[in-house]
């Protein structure tokens, strides 16, 4: 019985470390290395191309290195009925609330307009908007997005959540599904913490971008796929969006040239919002192999119908 690591971002150091102190029988393979690939129980992958789990016919369970796994749940060849096992906050929720947060102030504060007027050499003061009527509204209220939607609102802002049911949180206004016109026409800040599903896929197009208020900003830390490029670039060009703050994209890295590089209205991060670190995420990948071996109930195990 063994694993096998699957990463083109992740070190697999800490983690052959972490899980060789809590499982030391477990064999730990690095891919392109796999052993004998009849005795692979578990993957721990982060983007594995599609098909690559075919090779594993006695496969337990496979674990995400990271919180969205829309990459893993897009392979067809996916063995069925196995769970798959998503991180939850395991560190992610505190860094995808500072760069949420950070995007709210910079555009709060008028940032992507100084911005410009800086590259004209002019010095030009702006009527600041107060903090109160700034409403931010986060798309997406799970484990990431309702940690962010606190964190803000505890920053002074007017914070309005939706999410597919309804939900409670202290101090954010909540809207569900059917809700999505009366959110989107109060949102100056729109911050994206979906999951990519079939129903969320595009969603960030034309049609949702004329139903914010003229010049409202978007934040999206979610996935690339949400977003239309087209539409949000002539949104951009046209001023009904002011600026965006994107750090996922439709293929990573974004290709040199993509017109996002050099928008003057987009500010580009290389999917960075929240980093999978072993330190903090470990622990919870270790729990969930303690849980397999078991035979008990893992954590995070993603519907894959709903496909979050
Ligand atoms: P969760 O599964 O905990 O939350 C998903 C939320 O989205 C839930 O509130 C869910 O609603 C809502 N939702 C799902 N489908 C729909 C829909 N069709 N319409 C309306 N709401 C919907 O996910 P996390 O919070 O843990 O993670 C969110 C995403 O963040 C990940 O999937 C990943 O893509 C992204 N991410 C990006 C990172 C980065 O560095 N850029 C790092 C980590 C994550 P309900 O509650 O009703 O089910
Ligand atoms: C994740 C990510 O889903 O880093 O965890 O994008």
């Amino acid at each position: 019985m063994s694993l096998v690591f699957y990463s083109r971002t992740d070190a697999p150091e800490p983690w052959r470390e972490a899980v060789h102190a809590a499982l030391p029988a477990l064999p730990f393979h690095v891919w392109p290395e796999a052993g004998d690939p009849a005795a692979v129980r578990y993957t721990l992958v982060w983007k594995p191309p599609a098909g690559w789990h075919r090779q594993f016919p006695n496969l337990k369970a496979v674990l995400s290195l990271g919180a969205g796994v829309d990459a893993i749940l897009a392979d067809p060849d996916l063995p069925p009925g196995i769970p798959v096992l998503r991180l939850v906050d395991a560190g992610l929720s505190r860094q995808m609330a500072e760069y949420a947060a950070y995007g709210v102030l910079h555009f709060h504060r008028r940032m992507h307009e100084y911005s410009l007027l800086q590259r004209q050499g002019r010095w030009e003061p702006l009527t600041p908007l107060a903090t109160e009527d700034c409403r931010v509204g986060v798309m997406g209220l799970g484990v990431l997005g309702a940690e962010a939607a606190r964190f803000i609102a505890s920053l002074g802002y007017p914070v309005l959540g939706w999410s597919r049911t309804p939900k409670r949180i202290p101090g954010v206004t909540c809207y569900s599904a059917e809700d999505l016109d009366r959110f989107l026409a109060q949102t100056a800040v729109l911050v994206n913490f979906l999951p990519l599903t079939p129903a969320t896929k595009g969603i960030l197009d034309a049609r949702l971008f004329a139903q914010l208020p003229a010049g409202a900003c978007l934040v999206n830390l979610a996935r690339g796929a949400h977003v239309v490029d087209a539409d949000l670039v002539a949104a951009l060009d046209s001023g009904q969006l002011g600026g965006a703050l994107l750090d996922v994209f439709h293929e990573e890295p974004l290709s040199t040239d993509h017109p996002f590089w050099t928008h003057p209205r987009v500010i580009v991060t290389p999917h960075v919002a929240a980093v999978t670190l072993a330190s903090e995420a470990a622990a919870q990948v270790i729990a969930n192999l303690h849980r397999l071996e078991r035979g008990e109930q893992p954590l995070g195990v993603v519907d894959r119908e709903a496909g979050y």
